[in-house]
């Protein structure tokens, strides 16, 4: 009976928070998605790895967190502890669990509202994936003409940049010599991808992130296009409503030139990241620019893919953590809710929400979640070489009202009440560099997305306000609406109709 009326107490303060009573608050429309590093997130069999029944055991904590997708980075057989070189496509690490366990995870999260895309890692294998082990025995023994494996890869009688030698030629490998690239103009290879992808989404998979799509053909983005539109077409003919997320790390405007292939979302690099838009408005108060560049980037998404998607967030495995990127809390609070609050798909870093840390080698990216309690608790990968992870472990956020934590899951029941997700973005200028104001549109709703970059309390006027929805704040001061006059404190955010 405590328990229960400690749950209503908890329902009450949330609704109360949201100031939009008789709301139910739910991930059920959610369009937000955490990226996990399972071996770094839950441990149910105390090896010290995470496995996938641990992802299993905490849909409950990510369905509270609100969020409606999981992007489980690389499970299947793989010779590192990050798996992205693949030596089977079809089947589940060991070290993670079994392929019953993977579909067990899929049936349980359709319970919880929430989809599962996995890292599809098709730019390379492993080395020891059986097609490279094959084709290179038949290369040192020079009778390639004996088995389809060599053209599996991109064997060389000339050096070229990004290959290494075996035997008397060389084979492209642009990441690793383990990580020898795949020959992507060989019928026999898109096949076999093909049946990759039918395999995972018949396990019910929603879709797939494409790691490194850049480098599909290296420097050739025209190539990549033309990859991407056929892994789309093939993926789209199995499953109409599949997500597709690709990560082409480079400039923006290439980025923008990717959504031609009809691949749902590329995440936005450009916002994210310690050098990204978001991070260098908060250091320069330059709210007015950032709606600008949100609103520009959408119409430059939607001019090339009338159905594409913005991927958002702030860090991943391979970026220092966003926890890292400021000096003070206030300022990470804000760079979650200002990416949070933003159309389309964001990512969550596993950790965002705890402050975990961590920067410099990719270990420490990558560092074990802190449950603050012995269950479940993982090893940290080996090699790491950071010294303090984390400001708190979740226990602790938890109970502390002030926490990230707190903030996080305050900003993800504001957005999970309203179509963010197909929001179309308009920058307002209110006359003031540090406001950030965007006016999103939805077939159901206009409202107005407000946040003050800026370190002093700031009052605006603008026509259309009419009430204060949501609001933030990470100090006592409230945001207030007097007629259309908006008060707003520094660092405070407001979602308003
Ligand atoms: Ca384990
Ligand atoms: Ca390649």
């Amino acid at each position: 009976m405590m328990k229960r009326l400690f749950c209503l107490l908890c329902l009450a303060l949330i609704l109360n928070g949201c100031k939009n009573d008789n709301v139910e608050i739910s991930n059920e429309n959610s369009s937000v998605y955490y990226e996990i590093f399972v071996r770094s997130f839950y441990d149910t069999n105390d090896d010290g790895l995470g496995d996938l029944n641990g992802v299993r055991a905490k849909l409950d904590y990510l369905e509270e967190l609100g969020v409606g997708g999981i992007w489980l980075m690389p499970i299947m057989p793989s010779t590192t502890y990050h798996k992205y070189d693949v030596k089977d496509y079809m089947d589940i690490d060991s070290e993670y669990g079994t392929l019953e366990d993977f579909k067990n995870l899929v049936t349980e999260a359709k319970t919880h509202h929430i989809d599962i895309i996995i890292d599809l890692v098709v730019n390379h294998t492993s080395a020891q994936h059986p097609w490279f082990l094959d084709a290179r025995s038949h290369v040192l023994s020079d009778t390639c003409d004996q088995t389809k494996y060599c053209d599996y890869y991109h064997f060389t009688s000339e050096r070229t940049s990004g290959s290494v030698p075996l035997g008397n030629k060389y084979y492209e490998a642009v990441f690793w010599d383990q990580m020898p690239d795949l020959n992507l103009d060989n019928p026999e290879v898109r096949n076999e991808i093909e049946k990759i992808v039918e395999f995972w989404l018949n396990l019910g998979v929603k879709g797939f992130r494409l790691d490194a799509a850049t480098h599909y053909y290296e420097g050739n983005n025209e190539k990549n296009i033309e990859f991407l539109s056929w892994l789309n077409s093939v993926v789209k003919e199995k499953k109409a409503d599949a997500y597709l997320v690709g990560e082409a790390w480079t400039n923006q405007q290439i980025v923008h030139d990717y959504y031609q292939s009809g691949i749902d979302s590329f995440f936005n690099f450009s916002l994210g990241t310690e050098n990204g838009n978001i991070i260098k408005a908060i250091r320069k108060a330059d709210g007015a620019s950032l709606a600008l560049s949100i609103e520009k980037n959408q119409k430059e998404i939607l001019a090339m893919n009338e159905k594409g998607i913005d991927a958002p967030f702030l860090s991943n495995h391979d970026n220092a953590r966003s926890f890292n990127y400021f000096s003070s809390d206030e300022q990470v609070k804000l760079a979650e809710s200002i990416y949070l609050l933003l159309p389309g798909h964001p990512f969550i870093y596993y950790g965002e929400e705890i402050g975990l840390k961590g920067s410099g080698k990719d270990e420490n990216k990558r560092l074990a979640f802190l449950w603050g309690e012995d269950e479940g608790k993982c090893l940290n990968p080996s090699g790491m070489d950071y010294a303090s992870p984390s400001l708190y472990t979740l226990k602790e956020a938890q109970k502390d009202s002030n926490s990230l934590y707190h903030t996080i899951l305050e900003v993800m029941q504001i957005r999970n009440q309203h179509d963010f997700l197909h929001a179309r973005v308009t920058a307002l200028d209110v006359g003031n560099s540090n406001i950030m104001l965007m006016k999103m549109e939805n077939d159901e709703e206009t409202f107005y997305v407000i946040h003050n970059l800026g370190k002093e309390t700031i009052t605006f006027e603008y026509e259309e306000f009419n009430e204060i929805l949501h609001q933030l704040s990470p100090s006592s001061q409230k945001s207030t609406l007097k007629g259309q006059t908006l008060t707003i404190p520094s660092y405070a955010s407001v979602v308003c109709k």
